[in-house]
């Protein structure tokens, strides 16, 4: 039965992330995480490229941009939507989730989505290098993997 997995080795990848302004004191952790990970797959200083957006719901424009590009092998999404903060929580958090999703898709690239949605912001901080991981780290993961995957199925 054949089998294809994606791999950690990141030596060859190029690797674009966005990050969002909104919440920059957790999405700098987030973005410490993602940067720690990619190193830490291989993937060369040089090969990593931050472009920072106001918010989360200008994660998937961005991303769409980078994307078209055709010149990253993985884009990493992060944000953090807290509840306590936005009567309009719903509207941002479905509009990030459903645009990262979109621009995966249309474009058949790895995008990968590190945005946080959490109650207050001790919950993200948890997340972001906190008790409870950080999920930047864990994006950074997914990009290598995804992107290897990608190229392994595209010369399958
Ligand atoms: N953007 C976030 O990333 N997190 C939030 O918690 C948030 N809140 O609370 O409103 C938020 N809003 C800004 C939004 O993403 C856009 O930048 C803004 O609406 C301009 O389009």
């Amino acid at each position: 039965m054949p089998e294809l997995r994606g791999g950690l080795q990141g030596q060859r990848l190029r690797v674009a992330i966005v990050a969002s302004h909104f919440n920059e004191f957790i999405t700098s952790r987030l973005l410490n995480g993602a940067r720690d990970g990619l190193l830490g797959c291989g993937v060369k200083e040089d090969d990593i490229f931050v472009a920072w957006v106001p918010g989360s719901f200008e994660l998937p424009w961005a991303a769409n941009v980078l994307a078209q590009q055709e010149h990253w092998d993985a884009i990493i999404c992060l944000g953090v939507i807290i509840r306590g903060e936005t009567s309009h929580f719903d509207l941002v958090a479905a509009e990030s989730a459903h645009g990262i999703a979109s621009v995966a898709r249309n474009r058949n690239a790895p995008v990968i989505f590190g945005v946080l949605t959490t109650n207050n912001a001790e919950q993200a901080l948890e997340r972001a290098g906190g008790r409870k991981g950080n999920k930047g780290y864990d994006c950074a993961l997914a990009a290598v993997e995804m992107a290897n995957l990608g190229k392994a199925l595209r010369a399958h």
